[in-house]
């Protein structure tokens, strides 16, 4: 008899019937929400998240903004609502604007894992997955100052304001740069995740501060860009780059020294552990409130025996 209960179970589980314990969500249906769609941060993510839903017997489907924006981000989270799955792993793009829609899903039943950036309000999701964001800009800071002679002027370029892991960078690097005495900063500026808007904040620097020394790009767009204003100003090599993340192209930047470091996260492992962690929750396990993944700082010298950090376009 049990025999038969279960098997009626998973049939019901295979259908997208109402199994489980989540108030008539699908259990075994996983939705990953990145940050932006066709990214390779996120696309590794999406690897990974998909190679473990796949071992552990979970569907998973992605759906990203095309921007990375709260009012983009917004609508995805709430259609994605209405197809009731078990858990949603999500990448909020603004740590307080995308609180209403994940508290919905929440409220619906639907288990939270938040998937490297988070809301401020910790009390809506179960678990959280990323870098020691801090730590990361603290790494920046360091890694910048040995590339100047620890002296000098210094420029950050972020995202945009209320993305916690990018804010919690340009923190870190604030707070380190504190320790060294001979260099100093000339402020953040915003790129809204826009590569040429990076590259036009490069260019008006340079024209205002031709003896900039270092700029810390707090995320692959911020280091894109930043590379191809420093191309376009002819300033090679005379202004250190030192940008977060690892894309092919700024990998590229790296080996042909337009950049001179890379502070590479983990983003498969993370996408491996929030499928994990959702595992977890919908089956009545313990579940981490907080997961830290690997960051390494990356150069041109030692790049090649790092490559397992670089991340994907495709997967
Ligand atoms: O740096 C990553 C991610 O950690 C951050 O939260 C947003 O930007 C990226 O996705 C890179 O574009």
């Amino acid at each position: 008899i049990l025999g038969v209960a279960v098997t009626a179970a998973a049939v019901l589980a295979g259908c997208g019937g109402s199994v489980g314990n989540s108030g008539g969500t699908n259990a075994k249906k996983l939705v990953l929400v990145p940050g932006v769609a066709n990214e390779p941060f996120y696309i590794s993510m999406q690897c990974g998240a998909q190679d473990e839903a796949k071992k552990l017997g979970y569907s998973l489907d992605t759906q990203a903004p095309t921007q990375f924006d709260a009012s983009l981000q917004t609508p995805i989270v709430t259609g994605v609502i209405a197809t009731k799955p078990g858990a949603i792993l999500i990448a909020p793009t603004h740590a307080t604007a995308m609180a209403a829609p994940i508290k919905q899903a929440k409220d619906a039943g639907i288990k939270i894992i938040e998937v490297d950036t988070a809301l401020e309000d910790q009390s809506i999701a179960l678990s959280s997955i990323s870098s020691d964001n801090v730590k990361g800009g603290q790494l920046a800071a360091q890694t910048l100052a040995k590339l100047v002679g620890d002296k000098g002027s210094t420029l950050v370029i972020n995202t945009k304001a209320g993305t916690s892991t990018t804010d919690q960078r340009a923190q870190g690097f604030a707070d380190e740069l504190k320790n060294h005495a001979g260099m100093s900063s000339l402020g953040v500026q915003y790129n809204n995740n826009d590569a040429a808007t990076a590259a036009s904040i490069v260019t008006a620097t340079l024209a205002a501060h031709p003896d900039l020394a270092g700029i810390f790009a707090t995320n692959l767009s911020s280091a894109e860009g930043a590379a191809t204003g420093l191309r376009n100003a002819g300033k090679l090599g005379q202004v250190k780059i030192v940008g977060f993340d690892a894309s092919p192209q700024q990998v590229q930047d790296l080996k042909s020294g337009v950049i001179q470091a890379l502070i590479a996260q983990d983003p498969a492992t993370i996408g491996v552990d929030g499928v994990d962690q959702a595992a977890a929750a919908l089956t009545g396990k313990p579940v981490t409130r907080h997961i830290q993944t690997d960051m390494v700082s990356i150069t041109q010298a030692d790049m090649d025996s790092q490559s397992k950090y670089f991340y994907r376009s495709k997967c």
